[in-house]
């Protein structure tokens, strides 16, 4: 026996002595948080049994205030429920309903809907009611997704390592899969299923076929038979090229019969292992990935050979958009457009296409990516990135909410209020198959994701999927109450630092759409001055343009006419400078540096304003925090005080060097009131990092 468990009276006497204000806490618990023990529990009753309303009704008793009811879970079709008056049509299979309820003369809180998945996230629902501070006398809950596929892309390699992951090794411990079933995996499940994800891609893009070899297909059936208890399919992502490397054929060309056989044979052993298999995830032609490209044939070939395979099987193709290639000398923002666009109407059914947010690549700030209302006939799966590759990694804070909300609200012109949402959950041209990718923050970090405000992205990210139109702000809120407790004040200002946080982070690294200014390979610090790369449109001063006259890049008709991608209502928004939001004109214009900014303020003088506001910002954040140190456990305010404190450092640094190099390229002096850079260029020119977590080697 353990001498004492997080619940013991021995472990609350350490606590009290420390005089910690709440329970030590490390996270592991997530938004979830800590049991509450059996003796404070509801009631929970069943009608029927499956290992989903197993969990389910634990998760209640384990978790749930008790009520002045007891809490039943049933399913829509069950006969207790013939003739209450609850309507359940509207819900499909994975909605639910909660509300009060007499059944056989008994006064319960009933949680239904047509299947058992359903039923868990009603389960779900309930707890988020509560334990946000919603109130128990008025539980009145019914929600369906709106989006068919809510799924996180992990880009977890199979020797462990997680591409662009800051939160440790993969979950997925491979070697000794499929013997030893982690206890990891279920609570990672059950995370996931409370905001309603249904589907992870196990591996990442960048793909080996070996995790299409049978010993690779063993183990990822034994994680599916974890997850689907918990209403999640599993995914792979496949290697284009697998037919040659696995399969010893000359060509893995989609259009030769011996290639499909191939793929249809590897999809049949794979469902025979996992009979629920969700389908495959594939970056071809991209990066240096191979594709069908290298044979001639179009990435509609190669998505519809794959669909072909595990059409039989109920199975589906992920498709992603995110090329570009060193031959095409075009712009690299209207590339992935270029290829598609043409496409639109030649995929088979079961394909989507997995449009990024933005043209370019997950940065602080992007429009929207013009893909999103001009493939009407493809359903397009919106991709993020949960995982802050280009926002500081996993430690500086910055909430994505805001900027997932930004590109769904967005409107795509195409049509009269049609946004970027409503492409995403395929109801502006009435597709069955719509969804959402995230790329994970999860990893083998003991809080999951490398700190406490990282789990927040998993968490909005699930949420905004299940529901593309709700408030970033009201996620916030919920997911705060949950997991630092239902006090206003600390609400208030957690809420505070993190509505404001990504604008922060655009701000220090690259305000008024400017773009991708990283230091190479690890996407940390800055670089705006690296121009050595082998591609151009890997280095820095590709994306900025800057010279002594002016900085962005010019994507009207003077330029690449990137705009032309966008709907002519947007087009012409875009077209001009002065109706070019501030937020993203360098990424549409090039500017002189003493163009008039509306205010007043020449660009220069507002661009150096937007760098001060957001080091200002994050010195903001950490004063906030700090007024929350009596009121949250020792463990989770130190760690994000700490990185608070590393953020400080580094938003400076990113300002400085930013500056420096501006500075350096058009002569100017500071405006009054701002600080001269700490350093020379030549001293932000010479940082270096060995080893930065997350970086293909
Ligand atoms: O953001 C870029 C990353 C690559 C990634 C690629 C992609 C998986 O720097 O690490 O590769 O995008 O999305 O395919």
């Amino acid at each position: 026996m353990k001498l004492f468990n997080r619940r013991s009276p021995l472990w609350a006497c350490a606590a009290l002595a420390l005089s910690t204000p709440a329970f030590a806490n490390d996270g592991y618990h997530l938004w979830l948080g800590e049991p509450r023990g059996e003796a404070a529990s509801a009631t929970v009753e069943l009608a029927g049994d499956s290992p989903t309303l197993q969990i389910a009704a634990d998760e209640l008793r384990r978790n749930l205030p008790t009520l002045d009811r007891p809490v039943m879970l049933a399913r829509a079709s069950d006969p207790a429920l013939a003739g209450l008056p609850i309507d359940t049509r509207a819900l499909g299979t994975e909605g639910y309903r909660v509300q009060s309820a007499t059944i056989g003369g008994k006064a319960v809180t009933l949680v239904t809907g047509a299947t058992d998945t359903a039923i868990l996230y009603g389960a779900f629902a309930l707890l988020r009611h509560l334990n946000s501070g919603g109130d128990p006398a008025k539980i009145e809950l019914a929600s369906a997704p709106e989006t068919k596929l809510r799924i996180l892309n992990h880009w977890d390699n199979l020797d462990g390592v997680v591409e662009r992951g800051y939160s440790g090794q993969s979950l997925w411990d491979w070697w000794v899969l499929p013997d030893f079933k982690d206890p990891r995996y279920a609570d990672y499940a059950r995370a996931n299923a409370s905001l309603g994800i249904n589907g992870t891609v196990l591996n990442n893009v960048n793909a080996k076929s070996d995790s299409l070899t049978a010993p690779y297909i063993a183990k990822a059936a034994a994680l599916a038979d974890v997850f689907r208890p918990y209403g999640i399919k599993v995914y792979l992502s496949a290697r284009f090229s697998a037919p040659i490397e696995l399969g010893g054929l000359k060509t893995a060309d989609p259009r030769d019969p011996a290639v499909a056989a191939w793929w249809k044979a590897k999809a049949d052993e794979i469902y025979r292992a996992i009979p629920d298999f969700g389908g495959f995830l594939v970056k071809a032609n991209s990066e240096g990935q191979p594709g069908p490209r290298d044979y001639g044939a179009s990435h509609g070939d190669g998505a519809n050979m794959l669909a072909a395979a595990v059409k039989p099987h109920g199975g589906i193709v992920m498709w992603r958009a995110f090329v570009y290639a060193d031959t095409d000398p075009d712009d690299r923002a209207k590339q992935a457009y270029t290829e598609f666009k043409p496409l639109d109407g030649t995929f088979a059914d079961n394909v989507l296409v997995q449009v990024k947010n933005g043209a370019i690549d997950f940065q602080p700030r992007e429009p929207f990516h013009p893909l999103f209302g001009a493939m009407p006939k493809t359903p397009l799966i919106a991709e993020f990135q949960i995982t802050k590759e280009y926002l500081g990694f996993a430690t500086h804070l910055a909430y994505l909410g805001p900027m997932f909300e930004e590109v769904l609200d967005a409107q795509t012109g195409v049509r009269r209020g049609e946004t970027v949402a409503s492409v995403v959950t395929g109801k502006a041209d009435r597709h069955t198959l719509s969804g959402m990718a995230g790329v994970a923050n999860i990893g083998r970090d003991r809080d999951w994701s490398g700190g406490t405000f990282n789990q927040a992205n998993w968490y909005v990210f699930g949420r905004l999927a299940w529901d593309p139109t709700l408030s970033s702000e009201e996620i916030a809120r919920e997911w705060a109450a949950q997991t630092y407790g239902n006090d206003p004040v600390i609400i208030d200002t957690v809420v505070k630092m993190m509505m404001r946080s990504r604008e922060a982070v655009v701000d220090y690294t690259g305000p008024l759409g400017l773009a991708h200014l990283f230091a190479s390979g690890h996407h940390y610090g800055p670089g705006p001055w690296v121009s050595d790369l082998g591609r151009p449109e890997w280095n820095p001063v590709y994306y900025h343009r800057a010279d002594k006259n002016g900085i962005g890049f010019d994507r009207t008709r003077t330029g690449s006419n990137a705009v032309a991608q966008y709907a002519p209502s947007i087009a012409k928004r875009y077209a001009d400078p002065k109706t070019t939001p501030p937020e993203e004109l360098l990424w549409f214009h090039h500017l002189p540096w003493d163009y008039k900014m509306p205010g007043g303020n020449t660009l220069w003088e507002e661009l150096v304003r937007r760098y001060d506001r957001g080091v200002a910002e994050v010195a903001a954040m950490r004063a906030q925090w700090a007024t929350l140190k009596p009121k949250i456990d020792a463990e989770r305010w130190t760690k994000t005080d700490v990185f608070l404190g590393v953020q400080q450092r580094e938003a400076l640094w990113w300002r400085d060097a930013s500056l420096a190099y501006w500075m350096s390229l058009n002569g100017l002096k500071l405006p009054a009131g701002s600080a001269a850079p700490q350093h020379s260029l030549e001293h932000y020119k010479q940082v270096r990092f060995a080893y930065p977590p997350g970086n293909p080697q």
